[in-house]
């Protein structure tokens, strides 16, 4: 392994740009003449727009233009799209209602888009927002999803009567219910995933421009697929064709997520550039991204799990509603459905699967994909019933995971996922051991000593990523493949520079993309540059999500290089007059076979651009290749995560002691940056865990709307981590990568919860366990 190469725990090379503040997000961009956007958002959970008038806005100081849904309905811009489409159980399409970027005639959330004020500043835009006269007539709210389905709820969409989106399933209900029939237990849960709010260093912000020289637009924005969005304000939204229509994500402080979606924002102020002939900047504050980004969650559940008497999982049932909030954004409707049910088998040979999911319209924000999307809901649902159906059985937790984890490869589950490699034991074995599990019983006699409850919880999670592969996606209803695109432009000098698809905004791809270039060609990570997030330089890319850019990302560039390698061969063999097929390439140097002539990759690529010395041979000019990958599965990372919990039951305080975790991610190109994801992730899910859950009233207003009532967690939150890792190579991409983006988050919550209700002596606690919550799960058990 050189120093810099693959498995090289190498410093990020963008870390000197960010540290010393030298980033350039969308906000430090400013553009000539530019005015500012303000959004007028709702005040209302639900109401009809009897009139909206802004006449006295429109007098103010600075204000150029007050625009409306009118405004947009006028010049033919499209609603926002949600592009996987689910069928109902009966074959029904789903029901998606209307998604406008300003709301036309009704507002379904409170914060949804009413009016955009354009002005000279920003403090002027928002002083004749306040002036923008709104005549609502209030209609009665519905929050909770359950509710919602109920006769003679508020409706929230034409569309559907009941408010229900779709009614899903998955599995064979029949073996299920056969399975329970035999089984001699039967562990039953209600569950609560509860809703978060992503909350990424970086609120979102964008700016419209529009040039009319050539009648073309740029947008910069905050988003984690350039292209994507590109794609769909052009093809759906309809705001410029494609080629007329530049669409940049500078550097970008964290997604979660949250920054796939195409949202109203930069819609309207890429439209609004054009109509007022200036460029049109808009900035969230932190107010505006806890009422509008998408929410991620919320689920309720009940689940079931039948067993025999030796503790052999014979099947699982699950029926969840999933909020889906007052639209349908970009991917909801696949991440309770989708990307949550494929994942119910856990790490487990489980024989019958059945799972049923309605997703359900409120007058809440819309809910979309979190770090995780469906996966740590699953887990949790999965690792909650094993843990309980342990205890409630006599039996060791750890001890009946091993008896039911899929012991050969490749495994096909009831529901879809083909697991294509894994050594579950051997992430158990090493967690255990790492997490010193045979000393706990010691450790929790000597916290009883102190009058502390220390507690144990284990949560074996696995995860589908690295999406595509584009046929399976496809099929289960993603409007598009989702393969990934590279190119290799290598200087005549031989320094080299990446493009790619993907989008790095946390994730440290300018080091790793460099990593897997300089162990490929031999050159050093200096002499490579990541280019991504300008769909003027890079030329298509499907973004960052799902914990896809190693897997697919890396993957596409690995095989642009293998084409450069073999253009670079022919080079050599014309320079070295030598045959092609005698021309081997290591180590940077393309040699003749057994002999000592040779050269440099430096040399080769000047040659390449040189071309007299082989002009008139069957070779063109330049070295710079394309590649397109598409997997042909998803990866399936998975491992054990063990946390060791000790709650004050006088205060109900819960305190992380210790946080094991052992992940597979097959081949590691940068350790450290690995480990890093998995901190990260880990940290989000304590935040659900312990901390962190959006409420909304009975009328729809969010009470958790500020950093005062929605507890994000903190350096002094979390243990010291101790990571550790196993390595089964993936099969479905030429690395061998398996994404690690997301497993922490994934894993986290179940362990967590799981660690409590051992300490609390087998009370249910709900997330997230704030110390209220699992005070009273101390009195409950007091009083047992
Ligand atoms: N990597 C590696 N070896 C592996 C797997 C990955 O060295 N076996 C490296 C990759 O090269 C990349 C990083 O680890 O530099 C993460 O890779 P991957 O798991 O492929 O995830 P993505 O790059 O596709 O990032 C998406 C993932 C997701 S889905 C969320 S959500 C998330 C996450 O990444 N959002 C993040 N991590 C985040 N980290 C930060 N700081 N900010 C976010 O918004």
């Amino acid at each position: 392994m050189s120093a810099t190469g693959i498995g090289a725990a190498v410093r990020r090379k963008e870390d000197q740009r960010f540290i010393t503040g030298k980033g350039q997000y969308t906000d430090d961009i400013n553009r000539p003449g530019q005015a500012y956007a303000y959004f007028l958002r709702s005040p209302h959970a639900h109401a009809t727009i009897k009139k909206i008038d802004a006449k006295a806005a429109l007098a103010m100081p600075g204000v150029i233009a007050v625009l409306t849904g009118d405004d947009l309905a006028a010049d033919k811009i499209g609603g926002l799209i949600c592009g996987w489409m689910i069928h109902s159980k009966d074959g029904s399409p789903m029901k998606a209602g209307p998604h406008p970027a300003l709301a036309q005639g009704k507002v379904r959330y409170v914060g949804d888009h009413v009016a955009v004020v354009v002005a000279e500043s920003l403090a002027q835009a928002k002083d004749a927002a306040e002036a923008v006269k709104v005549d609502y007539a209030e209609l009665k709210a519905v929050v909770d999803p359950a509710a919602a389905q109920k006769n003679g709820a508020p409706q929230v969409h034409d569309v559907s009567s009941d408010n229900t989106v779709y009614q899903w399933h998955l599995g064979d209900k029949a073996a299920t219910d056969a399975a329970f029939k035999q089984a001699k237990h039967v562990t039953r849960l209600d569950l609560v995933n509860n809703r978060l709010i992503p909350n990424a260093i970086e609120p979102r912000a964008a700016i419209g421009e529009y040039d009319p020289g050539t009648d073309a637009y740029t947008l910069y924005t905050t988003s984690q697929n350039p292209h994507v969005a590109r794609l769909v304000l052009s093809a759906f939204v309809g705001i410029a064709p494609e080629h007329k229509l530049r669409v940049i994500a500078p550097d970008v402080g964290g997604g979660f997520g949250s920054k796939i979606f195409i949202y109203a924002e930069e819609t309207v102020c890429t439209w609004a550039a054009k109509k007022v002939g200036r460029p049109v900047k808009w900035t969230a504050e932190r107010s505006e991204s806890f009422l509008a980004d998408a929410h991620g969650r919320d689920h309720v559940t009940r689940a079931e799990l039948a067993l025999d008497d030796r503790g052999r999982i014979l099947g699982l049932r699950v029926k969840t509603i999933a909020n889906l909030g007052a639209y349908l954004s970009t991917f909801a409707s696949s991440v309770p459905t989708y990307l949550y049910a494929p994942l119910l088998s856990g790490q487990y040979d489980i024989p019958a699967i059945y799972c049923e999911v309605d997703g359900v319209y409120t007058n809440t924000a819309p809910v979309d994909a979190y770090r995780g999307a469906g996966r740590p809901e699953a887990t949790f649902v999965v690792e909650r019933l094993v843990e309980v159906a342990a205890r409630e059985m006599g039996l060791d937790p750890a001890a009946l995971r091993k008896r039911n984890y899929i012991k050969k490869f490749p495994h096909q589950t009831p529901v879809i996922m083909n697991y294509d490699i894994g050594n579950y034991h051997a992430s158990l074995d090493k967690a255990l051991e790492l997490a010193d599990y045979q000393n706990f019983a010691k450790r929790k006699r000597e916290s009883a000593r102190r009058g502390r409850l220390r507690g144990i919880g284990f949560s074996s999670y696995i995860e589908a990523c690295g999406i595509a592969p584009s046929q399976a996606v496809g099929s289960l209803g993603a409007g598009v493949g989702l393969w990934e695109s590279a190119e290799v432009r290598v200087n005549p000098t031989g320094s080299v520079e990446i493009l790619t698809g993907s989008h790095s905004h946390g994730q440290g791809h300018e080091t790793t993309f460099a990593q897997l270039v300089s162990d490929r060609l031999g050159i050093p990570i200096e002499h490579v540059t990541v280019i991504h997030g300008d769909t003027d330089k890079v030329q298509f890319g499907m973004g960052t999500y799902g914990s896809r850019s190693g897997a697919v990302g890396m993957a596409a560039i690995a095989k642009a290089i293998d084409k450069v390698i073999a253009k670079g061969k022919k080079v050599a063999a014309h320079v070295l007059e030598a045959s092609e097929g005698d021309i081997e390439f290591k180590d940077g140097k393309f040699t003749v076979a057994g002999t000592d002539k040779a050269l440099g990759f430096g040399d080769v690529a000047l040659q390449a651009y040189i071309a007299h010395k082989f002009s008139g041979q069957d070779l063109e000019p330049g070295l710079k290749e394309g590649a397109f990958y598409d997997p042909t599965n998803f990866t399936f990372p998975a491992g054990m995560h063990i946390c060791e919990v000790e709650v004050d039951p006088q205060t109900g305080v819960t305190t992380i002691e210790r946080w094991t975790a052992v992940d597979d991610f097959g081949t590691v190109i940068n350790p450290m940056i690995v480990e890093g994801q998995v901190h990260g992730g880990v940290a989000q899910g304590i935040g659900q865990a312990l901390l962190e859950g959006a409420r909304y009233d009975e009328n729809g207003q969010l009470v958790t709307a500020s950093f005062m009532d929605y507890c994000m967690p903190r350096a002094g939150d979390l243990p010291s981590f101790t990571v550790g890792m196993t390595t089964t190579p993936c099969p479905s991409n030429p690395l061998g990568i398996k994404g690690c983006g997301e497993a922490g988050a994934i894993a986290a919550p179940a362990a967590v919860i799981n660690a409590i209700t051992d300490a609390v002596g087998h009370e249910d606690v709900a997330m997230p366990a704030t110390p209220q919550v699992v005070w009273r799960a101390c009195q409950k058990a007091a009083q047992r």
